[in-house]
């Protein structure tokens, strides 16, 4: 797992001269040069997918991991009394539940002691699987399926919200700002995809809205037009859409060209400006809810970090992954110890000021009080409208106010032992 690297060096021995008299003389003593203390070598796995529609948002992951990583290895932090250098191993499951219990096999072999991710819902359940049997912790940055949570893995954490916080947000505000009569809704088939629709679907019921029967295609799906027209007929008000925004991009430039004039709302995983880039002028309107604070909110000091490092703004839970990275560098501090059976009770207890907000987690590991915000798409971009935390609706101006001590110092981010620098909880 570690990987100690001795470093030692000796003065080199000074030959024993013969003066002219042929009288020999005492070779000064060799004095040893200081020894470095050794350098404790520390894998962390991150995995997304880096390949295929949504290699954005997986490097995007990928990217928050390994600006915590660095910023750790900079400030030359020491463990069990030796320093410690982390090191990255990234690795891609091409969204792919397959790929991704392979890709969670070959980290364990590489006798990695924490991993953040994965990305999708459906390549993370499974995977957990791996890791927990290995007692490694894994912390998700972004996927929300409830499933993740609720298997009863000591080792299994995620710092965003969960689908049955996130459905009835987004459900809420589209019953509130559409009033809709008729719904449709439609999912990718995936965990992620189909569980979020399930809870949207629940919300508009419980709210009265009749819901049209499922309409499905896949993560790959680029061509909506049989499920559009037969949608069309049907003349709902609003449609949700469950999955990812390479496939939801095509889904409403297709509505509009189809003269579909319902509103659109989508989860997470389509609320991105890469939306605009793919559906064009019809994605202007358009409703979306993430997990978790706006990116925008993640505090300058991450912003600046990112871009620098990146040169990319960032897009959407790369502060919730470079929190991930952080919260296990963090524990393994606290533990004094790189062993996942010593620190992991250490994360579990995990109260922490990062990117994201005030980190603390429940005894499933799920985040205490996770926000959700709702965006619209205005001008190509999508804005966020509100910041639900709690019972609380805030404006972005709102919750850097209540927040700005806890969001602002990420890159010096510390235990939370100060009351006043957590946001504003329930
Ligand atoms: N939560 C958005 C996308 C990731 C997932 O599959 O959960």
């Amino acid at each position: 797992m570690n990987v100690p690297v001795k470093a030692l060096s000796l003065s080199v021995a000074a030959a024993v001269l013969m003066m002219g008299c042929g009288k020999q003389e005492e070779a000064p003593k060799p004095v040893a040069a200081p020894v470095a203390p050794p350098v404790t070598v520390v894998k962390l796995g991150h995995v997304g997918p880096l390949t295929g529609g949504i290699a954005h948002l997986g490097k995007d992951n990928e990217n928050g991991a390994r600006l915590a990583i660095e910023e750790a290895n900079a400030a030359g932090i020491k463990i069990g009394g030796n320093p410690v250098k982390f090191e990255l191993i990234a690795e891609d499951d091409q969204a792919d539940p397959k790929i991704g219990n392979t890709v969670a096999q070959k980290l364990v072999d590489a006798k990695v002691v924490g991993v953040v991710g994965h990305l999708n819902s459906g390549t993370t359940i499974p995977a957990s699987a791996i890791y927990n049997q290995a007692g490694i912790p894994m912390i998700s940055g972004s996927a929300t399926n409830p499933a993740l949570t609720e298997q009863g893995f000591k080792t299994v954490f995620r710092v965003v919200g969960r689908d049955d916080q996130q459905g009835p947000a987004v459900a809420n505000y589209l019953i509130a700002s559409a009033k809709p009569k008729v719904a449709a809704v439609i999912d990718d088939a995936t965990a992620y995809g189909e569980g979020l629709a399930n809870e949207v679907e629940k919300a508009l019921k419980a709210a009265g809205v009749k819901v049209l029967p499922r309409e499905k295609g896949t993560d790959k799906t680029v061509d909506w037009k049989a499920v559009l027209t037969k949608i069309k007929g049907k003349k709902p008000d609003v449609v949700f859409y469950g999955g990812m925004d390479a496939t939801g991009g095509p889904l409403l430039r297709q509505a509009r060209e189809l003269k579909i004039s319902a509103a659109f709302a989508f989860g997470d995983g389509a609320c991105t400006d890469k939306m605009a880039e793919l559906a064009g002028p019809a994605a202007e309107g358009m409703i979306c809810s993430q997990a978790g604070i706006p990116v925008q909110a993640s505090g300058k000091k991450f912003l600046d970090a990112y871009k620098a490092r990146f040169n990319v703004e960032p897009i959407l839970y790369a502060p919730f992954t470079y929190d991930a990275a952080m919260l296990m560098i963090e524990a393994m501090k606290k533990a004094d110890s790189t062993d996942p059976a010593k620190f992991l009770p250490a994360l579990a207890a995990s109260d922490f000021n990062g990117a994201s907000g005030n980190i603390r987690f429940d005894e499933k590991g799920d985040r205490k009080d996770a926000e959700m915000t709702i965006f619209a798409m205005k001008d190509g971009k999508i804005v966020p409208l509100a910041i639900i935390k709690g019972d609380k609706s805030l404006t972005l101006d709102e919750y850097a106010a209540l927040s700005a001590p806890a969001a602002a110092p990420a890159a010096e981010a510390k235990p939370a032992e100060t009351p006043a620098a957590a946001p504003a909880q329930k």
